[in-house]
């Protein structure tokens, strides 16, 4: 059974590309990359072409997830799956695989609405390799297991469950939380040695709630803390332990509103499950309005 194999990359609607620029790579560290087109930029991360498609002028959100498949082999099995779920898909254009910097692309919705793009065969530009945006000790873990995480809306976890199994996805609960608003049982799922690329179940305004990205430096992510410190950033979650991933990270507010969870050290991803009502240590809540959860 074909499988995606990684969160490949992401578009995001933003209304500041200037903010944007400036956090991207004074914060985070990322690469900022134009190619001369008045309506995106892109943020790098390794040796891929992009990571990230910024599009400029929108509702700040989610645009679409890219989810790798190995090859068109691999496209056409899960293409021949989602049409025996009657899941409706359109094959990309010549145009569109452009665009995208990819050899082969579908396009969906999954059951809330949230743009899903699989696709195979993204340009590794072997010829750039990645220029932080900021001083590094080390480089953002990316490799098999794909950009980092990213917990997204669901209308009903269950239906998203059902669609993000059958694209190969593996996980479930991982937790059981309380929130201002009740109780909170978010689902967590992984598709390589990432512990989880995507999550869902917690209320929340956006379609996306948090993109996580991992340092192989534990110096870059107490850089990544001081300045947003120093910037008088608004830290949704303090420095804490994950049970489920394990990862050291926080939390804060991106000229978006949604938030970037940068960590380092994270576990990988495992096959039994197994759940949580309390992180490792820390993530004490700050500033309430994104991520109102006790963990
Ligand atoms: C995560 O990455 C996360 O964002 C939450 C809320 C819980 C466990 C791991
Ligand atoms: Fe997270």
């Amino acid at each position: 059974m074909s499988k995606v194999t990684e969160l490949g990359y992401l578009g995001l609607h933003i209304s500041d590309g200037d903010a944007w620029r400036r956090f991207a790579a004074d914060i985070a560290g990322l690469e900022v990359f134009d190619e001369g087109e008045p309506d995106r930029f892109y943020l790098r991360m390794d040796y891929w072409h992009h990571r990230f498609v910024m599009h400029v002028g929108g509702d700040d959100d989610l645009a679409y997830m890219g989810w790798r498949v190995a090859d068109q082999d691999a496209l056409d099995d899960i293409a021949a799956r989602l049409d025996a779920a009657d899941i409706a898909y359109r094959v990309g254009t010549a145009e569109e695989a452009v665009e995208r910097r990819v050899l082969g692309l579908i396009k969906l919705t999954d059951p809330s609405g949230n743009v899903v793009e699989l696709f195979f065969g993204p340009l590794i530009a072997m010829d750039m390799p990645f220029h932080p945006g900021r001083r590094m000790h080390g480089k953002f873990k990316t490799g098999s297991e794909g950009l980092g995480h990213v917990l997204i809306h669901a209308d009903d976890p269950v239906a998203s469950h059902r669609f993000y199994k059958l694209l190969g996805l593996e996980g479930f609960i991982q937790y059981h939380l309380n929130t201002p608003v009740g109780r909170a049982e978010p689902t967590f799922m992984h598709c390589n040695d990432r512990q989880h690329s995507i999550a869902f179940g917690i209320a929340g305004t956006k379609r996306l709630n948090h993109l996580m990205l991992e340092y192989t430096e534990l110096n870059d992510l107490g850089k990544a803390h001081d300045i947003v410190r120093s910037q008088g950033i608004d830290v949704a979650l303090q420095l804490g332990k994950h049970s489920n991933d394990e990862a050291l990270t926080f939390y804060f507010s991106t000229p978006s509103g949604w938030l970037l969870e940068l960590g380092w050290g994270s576990a990988k991803s495992f096959s039994q499950q197994q759940y949580h009502t309390n992180d490792v240590f820390g993530h004490g809540p700050e500033v309430m309005g994104s991520l109102d959860v006790e963990l």
